[in-house]
């Protein structure tokens, strides 16, 4: 096999061995025989981080000296998933590492497992956000990730006896943390409340609370490019300003309390992904990051500057918008050029208008934030006064343009009246160069519907970029078997960095021999997968079985639903004696997703997705043949282990509410199938790999909205997919009368009357489709060879969604920039 050349740094085993040891002695306190795994993690991530300094430094010295403009990606979430191995990776130490773990006498694998995975994101938004830091610092461009250090991320998910998701707090630092460096000198000071008032013409904020900004600073370090950006997670301090009047009363309880309501801005992240609920902390966490954000940068690149020349600051930074979650930043920079350095109105809007450009990631309208006038009044009362006037200066702009009155009134910023609020996705348009959507169809639909006024007044400002994941650690960390095999395929590993060379695999999926090598490297990672499934759940998988994965977020419209009617359909086949079981493909199906809290079918999806494994999984009926895991708290590792075992992969949300999608990405990329709707990245990741190896199904964009038109929904249409389908009926009868609930008839009524009477998703609707495409699907595994081939089609054709070429479209497109020199 030819030998993979990752990064060398020149350190022999031993010296790394050494700095181990050093570390473990002087920043730990413990001789290597006192070690445990947990201890050598931590020695081993200051040693690598060492290796990294120079060029971190020297990454942020050509930023600042430089012309080459940097990338502000500010987004609320990054969810960076492990970071051992990526360091060791990019630092050219992997080799190193095996050595000294060698030496010192410990498992690579316990070493990795003590690290404590960072949670702070919700799902594909944070994720794409951890993908672009990386492609950004592999690349070269000079850039900040810039967001808040939460103390508790994402919930850890549990599964009570009943099946029902149980939340418990994420507290990510309980151990020690090696890799963030608190920087108290860089502090920002962020303010809150109080009142605007006129002092000699001006209007002047007197803020009535004020938070301190910490940095904690992330490397974030390139692959085999010498560079390393920063991530910058901002965590929220108390000035210590006691109030004093209470304190004097001697009310020491009362006085603490501020101090402690101000450190609460960064505890913790909101679990919903979708339908914002216009909380206040929410706000401060947004207003808290992205102040600090925007003074830091000023910081950084007029350094010492008594009075810069802010007109340049679009030559320095450009700032992108990850949703709405920052969009207060627009206003915000407004009143820092008008208020704190003197800039007039139209220098201050001209300059804001080009550094900031705005990521639209759902199409979903209840998920775009609008936020309450009063509650911006009341946090940032002086925000509330520039929006009006943003808002004032965009009527006009439009009337002027000789838009329809009708057309300004809907496309308002600021909505007047007794529940005026104030549109964050519409400010983000109007005061940004560029939006863009995750997908082609999405930027379409973008256009066409979600912001059609805004698209038709100002089409340039409208383009797309789609998603892309990085191939480092979704290929080459977490698949190092399928990578060793590309690497051997096309002679070289330089497809890591420039991942369309994937392409030149294409005649190998004509060579019986490399495609019988794909599918042993596809059986090796299931059966690992069994392993580390049985290590941490204790599930007993037999993997000689086709995986069959659907890991995301439980959304009804991502359709959960309607994988789990359709294995409830095959059991209840089985059990009728309607299919022999020896005739089927034996399938184990796995699920992943974590529910918002508060989300109420979602988690009575995901109960009775528990309750249907607990109870095929017990019937001798089924053995052998059709198994359903639910592996509880669904992450970046879960992730990491999981695709690269899958065999199919599940995208089957409703055609035009999946904004992109990028497990579908990670999944073609680890050679697994697809079943998957015209939704999404699924479009072009089908055009790419080729229609005849994408299991397509279901309704299209077009045909869901004139279902809808004929009021599927609101007419209860649904029930008639139920009459007219006796299979469906059985398997949603099944759920109705207690087979998955103990006999009990109500465990499930709120999610079967949603299915018969609204079923706003349409999974009845789809449900035909997809059976019948099932019925393929088992046709062509059937074909080992066939199968693998395809498989190595999609691995092949797939190298465009690296988000390395997202970032080259959004350097094109929107950014305007490119690497240092
Ligand atoms: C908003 C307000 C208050 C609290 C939380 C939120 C919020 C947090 C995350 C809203 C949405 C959030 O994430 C949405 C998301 O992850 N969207 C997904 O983005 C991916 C990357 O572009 C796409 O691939 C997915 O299709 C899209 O669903």
């Amino acid at each position: 096999m030819t030998e993979i050349t990752a990064p060398k740094s020149s350190l022999t085993s031993g010296e790394f061995t050494d700095e181990i040891r050093e570390q473990l002695k002087y920043t730990q306190g413990v001789t290597p025989e006192q070690a445990t795994a947990a201890d050598v993690y931590v020695a081993t991530a200051a040693a690598v981080r060492r290796h990294l300094v120079d060029s971190w430094m020297k990454t942020q010295h050509d930023m600042v000296n430089g012309d080459t403009k940097a990338v502000g990606y500010l987004s609320a979430e990054f969810l960076m998933g492990k970071q051992l191995e990526n360091a060791l990776l990019n630092a050219g130490l992997t080799e190193q590492f095996e050595g000294a773990m060698k030496e010192l006498g410990f498992d690579t694998k316990d070493v990795i497992d003590a690290e404590y995975e960072p949670g702070l994101g919700n799902g594909g938004l944070g994720r794409l956000a951890a993908c672009y830091i990386d492609s950004l610092a592999s690349i070269g461009v000079p850039a900040f990730g810039y967001g808040i250090r939460y103390q508790y991320g994402i919930f850890k998910q549990e599964f009570d006896e009943n099946g029902k998701q149980i939340e418990t707090p994420d507290y990510w630092l309980v151990n020690e943390e090696p890799w963030g460096h608190v920087d108290y000198n860089r502090d920002q000071r962020v303010n809150f409340g109080g009142e605007v008032v006129e002092e000699n013409g001006k209007r002047v904020w007197k803020p009535a609370w004020a938070v301190r900004a910490v940095p904690c600073d992330y490397m974030v370090p390139g692959y085999k490019s010498g560079r390393v950006n920063t991530l910058r997670l901002w965590t929220a301090k108390s000035y210590d300003e006691f109030d004093l009047l209470t304190f004097n009363k001697s009310d020491y309880l009362d006085a603490v309390i501020p101090k402690v309501e101000a450190e609460n801005i960064s505890k913790i992240l909101y679990p919903e992904d979708s339908t914002p609920q216009g909380k206040k902390l929410r706000l401060e966490q947004q207003y808290f990051f992205v102040s600090a954000s925007i003074h830091d940068a000023i910081r950084v690149f007029y350094p010492g500057e008594k009075n810069p020349d802010l007109t340049t600051l679009p030559n320095k930074i450009v700032f992108q918008l990850n949703d709405t979650h920052p969009v207060i930043g627009i206003p915000e920079l407004m009143r820092v050029l008008i208020d704190e350095y003197g800039y007039d109105w139209d220098t201050a809007w001209s300059i804001t208008n080009k550094t900031f450009n705005y990521t639209c990631h759902t199409l979903l309208p209840e998920a775009l934030e609008v936020w309450p006038a009063s509650l911006i009044g009341e946090l940032l009362p002086r925000h509330l006064e520039i929006i009006k006037k943003i808002n004032e200066q965009f009527m006009s702009e439009l009337k002027a343009k000789g838009v329809a009155d009708d057309q300004i009134e809907r496309m308002r910023i600021y909505t007047d009246g007794k529940d005026a609020s104030v549109r964050m996705a519409y400010l983000a348009t109007y005061g940004g160069s560029y939006v863009n959507g995750v997908a082609e169809l999405h930027s379409e639909l973008l256009k066409d519907v979600t912001l059609k006024d805004f698209s038709s007044v100002y089409p340039d400002k409208f383009t797309n970029v789609t998603n892309g994941v990085t191939p480092r650690r979704f290929i080459k960390l977490a698949n190092p078997r399928m990578s060793d095999l590309i690497t051997e395929g096309l002679g070289t590993d330089a497809w890591l960095s420039d991942l369309e060379q994937l392409k030149g695999l294409i005649p190998l999926a004509d060579d019986p021999e490399f495609v019988k090598k794909f599918a042993a490297v596809k059986q090796a990672n299931k059966n690992d997968f069994a392993a580390f499934a049985k290590r941490k759940y204790g599930f007993d998988i037999d993997p000689n079985t086709m995986f069959n994965t659907m890991i995301k977020r439980l959304h009804e419209y991502k359709r959960q639903a309607l994988k789990i009617l359709a294995v409830i359909a095959t059991y209840a086949d089985i059990k009728s004696g309607k299919v022999d079981p020896d005739t089927l493909v034996p399938r184990t199906v796995f699920f992943g997703a974590k529910a918002a809290p508060g989300y109420y079918l979602a988690k009575q999806t995901i109960q009775l997705i528990n309750n249907v494994a607990r109870v095929i999984n017990n019937d001798p009926a089924t053995k052998g043949k059709l198994h359903v895991y639910f592996p509880w708290n669904y992450n970046i590792e879960l992730a990491q282990n999981l695709i690269p075992a899958t065999d199919l992969d599940e995208q089957i949300s409703q055609a035009g509410k999946e904004a992109s999608g990028t497990g579908n990405m990670k999944f073609a990329l680890n050679g697994a199938l697809t079943v998957g709707t015209l939704d999404g990245a699924n479009v072009e990741i089908r055009e790419r790999v080729g229609a005849e190896n994408f299991f397509l199904f279901g309704m299209t964009e077009p045909e869901v909205s004139a279902l809808y038109a004929k009021g599927y929904d609101t007419k209860g249409l649904s029930r008639e997919y139920y009459e007219k389908d006796p299979q469906l009926k059985q398997a949603i009868d099944m759920v109705a009368d207690g087979t998955f609930s103990n006999g009990d008839k109500d465990t499930y009524k709120d999610l079967v009357n949603d299915w018969l009477n609204k079923d706003y998703f349409m999974t009845l609707a789809d449900f035909r489709a997809y059976m019948d495409i099932q019925a393929e699907i088992e046709e062509t595994y059937r074909d080992p060879m066939k199968w693998a081939r395809m498989a190595v089609l999609n691995v092949a054709n797939s190298g465009y969604f690296s988000s390395d070429r997202s970032i080259e479209d959004y350097l094109e497109r929107i950014w305007h920039t490119g690497a240092l020199k």
